[in-house]
């Protein structure tokens, strides 16, 4: 197959590039996800373009996280998107029709959330403050402080309504909350999901914009992603009744791994400002959602599990899902396992991969499909948060090889969603925002 090479650019024009698309996409008071594609806000996008953009100026990715926080629901949740003035999107919020909920904020929200990376944006923020000095300084140090109780709300309401048994683990009621919508880490789940009658999908925004329909999930899939929607209207979002009634109920591990993550990255802000009791409570929650993931992982594969919470299955389904072990860290036994595989033939290290960097799903899964969003290609934002978990658990070689790679693959200048990891081709949407933020958070 053709392969897809990146010229040669420097890093300085790659960080004024990848400037260039998050100015180019800000409307404002939030950063669209992208130009045309996704033409809102979307929580876990917001995080890591706040990454970026503190690069840039840290008033302005404040302004950006401050946006999300006013949109929180008073339950804590923190909404997956927050509609722009602009409501080109389906679906809109007129199908999430969140005003049925006592508990939804004032701003236009959906009605459902994602994975919780935010902290970890804070703690970005806060360390491009101390660098700049001055008045950055004092104002991303006023924010922390000013939006902490904001944060440990959302972490609050994640262990409370998605894990109120105290496993560990956080459940879904949607794909989308898992932000990899159409994985085949949820095939089987979607599957047992029979719509009561015909949805109508004539809508889709998002075909208009991506030629080809094979990048994207079917109307099929579409139809099961509204039906939930449906469900979760008619319990006016409430986090009872949902569980209760949703046909979709999956333990998401990835999403437990990053909150693992961002509750201990959130207990050093706690702790460093004077809030040593709410410290000690996300270091707890911290540890929890550790073992939760730890617990999950295969014997024979080494790879974390998300779990049926409907039929009590585990999902042996392969996906980048399954270095959970990888963000949230792990004992020294499981690290070096999880290291050896995503840097080993079936992952990383694929002869076939034209760049060693992880794929959303291995290519000698039968699930693999590489044009396919979440069913094979590389997703830049993925690399990202690896890159940073491997560092943060003392990983530095690997996750030195990821940014290098990464670069690479960024030099084609086009911020892509994600590429066909066998040739290297952009696929998705260009001028992705998240894709841009992580270059300069690489770069600069
Ligand atoms: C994709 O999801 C949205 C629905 O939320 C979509 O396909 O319309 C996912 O990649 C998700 O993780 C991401 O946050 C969003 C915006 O980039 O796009």
């Amino acid at each position: 197959p053709t392969t897809h090479a990146s010229p040669a650019v420097s890093p300085a024009e790659l960080a004024a590039h990848a400037a260039y698309v998050l100015r180019a996409n800000d409307i404002g008071v939030m950063t669209t996800a992208s130009p045309r594609l996704y033409p809102h806000l979307w929580s876990w996008d917001a995080a890591f373009i706040t990454t970026g953009l503190a690069k840039l100026s840290v008033p302005r990715a404040i302004v950006e996280l401050r946006t999300l926080l006013a949109a929180q629901w008073r339950t804590g949740m923190l909404p997956h998107i927050v509609f722009g003035p602009d409501t080109e999107y389906f679906p809109g919020p007129d199908v999430w029709r969140c005003e049925v909920a006592p508990t939804a904020p004032a701003a236009r929200t959906s009605g459902i959330c994602q994975p919780p990376v935010h902290a970890i944006a804070v703690a970005h923020v806060l360390d491009a403050g101390r660098r700049a000095g001055g008045a950055d300084r004092e104002l991303a140090e006023r924010f922390v402080v000013d939006s902490f109780d904001r944060w440990l709300a959302w972490h609050r309401w994640l262990a409370g309504a998605r894990d109120p048994e105290g496993r560990g683990l956080l459940e879904i009621h949607h794909g989308w909350e898992s932000g990899m919508d159409n994985s085949p880490r949820w095939d089987d789940a979607y599957a047992r999901i029979q719509p009561p009658q015909p949805i109508p999908v004539d809508r889709r925004h998002d075909l208009r914009y991506v030629k080809d329909p094979a990048e994207r999930p079917s109307d099929t899939e579409y139809q099961r992603y509204l039906w939930l929607i449906q469900q979760m209207r008619e319990a006016r979002y409430d986090d009872d009744a949902v569980r209760e009634r949703i046909d979709f109920r999956m333990a998401d591990v990835f999403m437990s791994a990053i909150a693992s993550a961002a509750c201990a990255v959130l207990a050093e802000l706690g702790a460093e400002f004077g809030r040593a009791d709410e410290a000690a409570e996300l270091n707890e929650l911290a540890q929890r959602f550790r073992d939760g993931v730890l617990g999950s992982v295969s014997a024979t594969t080494g790879l974390a599990r998300d779990q049926n919470l409907r039929t009590g299955a585990w999902v042996d389904t392969e996906s980048i899902a399954g270095f959970a072990p990888l963000i949230c860290g792990a004992d020294q036994p499981t690290l070096r396992r999880q290291v050896e595989l995503f840097t080993g033939p079936r992952w990383c290290g694929h002869p076939d991969l034209r760049r060693a960097l992880p794929p959303s799903v291995p290519p000698d899964s039968p699930e693999f499909q590489p044009r396919s969003y979440w069913r094979g290609p590389q997703w830049p934002v993925m690399t990202w948060l690896f890159w940073w978990a491997l560092r943060r658990h003392g990983q530095h070689a690997v996750a030195d090889r990821l940014r290098a790679e990464a670069l690479d693959q960024l030099g084609d200048l086009s911020f892509a969603e994600y590429y066909q990891p066998l040739t290297g081709q952009a696929l998705g949407s260009s001028q992705q925002s998240w894709t841009a933020a992580v270059a300069l958070a690489w770069l600069v």
